[in-house]
């Protein structure tokens, strides 16, 4: 309704402030010694002073404005320990502080900060700003998605052999098992795609595809927080998003196919099922 889609551009509106605020101050950093670099699980699983700084940040200034809102986010569930989070009906901000840590800690100038919104476990307002691009991708549910404001669409590419895919190829490090999925996957559609790419930051790559630089992107094993505000960007955008294995795609469990349109994500759907029989 206009009262809902009112309400909407309000949580925008507070919201973008802060957004542009905590990525501006991240383009002050001098030298990796400011990031205050930890491992968490593993050398690969790293976090730094500004992932916890800017999540406690935005969470604790909508806590205040929005009492009753939930929230999911990644430096906060890593604190709770064997906490998955769930999703209710309630208003629900899922926060991704940066996206694309280790291209972040590396100074790679890939990486945003990730900004979800549902209500009713729907989709319904997305923010993911680079400021080291100085790109900031936006929607709102029906509202068409947009990038500093402009209005974007995905590519019109429909054939795979015409397509260039982010393919995510660091999720493979996790385990044996994914390192076998994302191989064979690779294996059966390498010699057929246009182009590969693989930018590490799942929230920039997803909003790639929304705006035609990618007809494709795919990573599977990803959380609620890494996709909460680029796929609707991308639906937003006229992409198609679907889980890769052809079910149904599921937020809080985001093995996620996003395509420039069903035709392409079909080529790709196919070709992931025929990898994924041998696995
Ligand atoms: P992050 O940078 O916020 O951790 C490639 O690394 C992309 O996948 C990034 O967007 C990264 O998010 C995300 N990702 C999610 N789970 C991951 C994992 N277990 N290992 C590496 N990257 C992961
Ligand atoms: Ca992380
Ligand atoms: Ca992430
Ligand atoms: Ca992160």
């Amino acid at each position: 309704s206009v009262k809902d889609q009112k309400e909407l551009q309000n949580y925008m509106d507070f919201l973008l402030p802060l957004v542009l605020d905590a990525g501006k101050e991240l383009l002050t950093i001098n030298s990796t010694d400011d990031l205050k670099v930890e491992e968490k699980s593993s050398p690969r699983d790293l976090v730094t002073l500004y992932d916890k700084k800017i999540e406690k940040l935005l969470i604790e200034k909508l806590k205040e404005n929005y009492p009753d809102h939930q929230f999911i986010g990644e430096e906060e569930t890593a604190d709770k320990k064997n906490y998955t989070p769930q999703l209710t009906n309630s208003p629900t901000w899922i926060i991704d502080p940066i996206d694309g840590t280790n291209n972040f800690v590396k100074r790679m100038p890939i990486c945003a900060i990730s900004i979800g919104l549902t209500i009713n476990k729907e989709q319904v307002l997305g923010i993911v700003y680079n400021p080291y691009a100085n790109e900031l991708y936006t929607a709102i549910k029906d509202k068409g998605a947009f990038l500093n404001g402009k209005k974007i669409t995905t590519s019109e590419v429909t054939e795979i052999q015409r397509s260039v895919i982010n393919y995510e190829l660091s999720l493979a490090t996790i385990s044996t098992q994914m390192c076998n999925l994302y191989m064979s996957r690779l294996n059966y559609i390498i010699g057929e795609i246009s182009g590969i790419r693989s930018y590490g930051c799942a929230a920039l790559g997803i909003c790639y595809v929304a705006c035609g630089r990618v007809d494709a992107y795919q990573a599977d094993a990803l959380y609620s927080w890494d996709v909460a505000a680029a796929t609707l960007i991308a639906r937003e955008a006229g992409g198609y998003i679907i889980d890769s294995s052809g079910k149904p795609f599921d937020l809080m469990k985001p093995n996620v196919l996003v395509a420039s349109n069903k035709k392409l994500a079909d080529q790709y759907l196919e070709r992931f099922a025929k990898a994924d029989k041998e696995n």
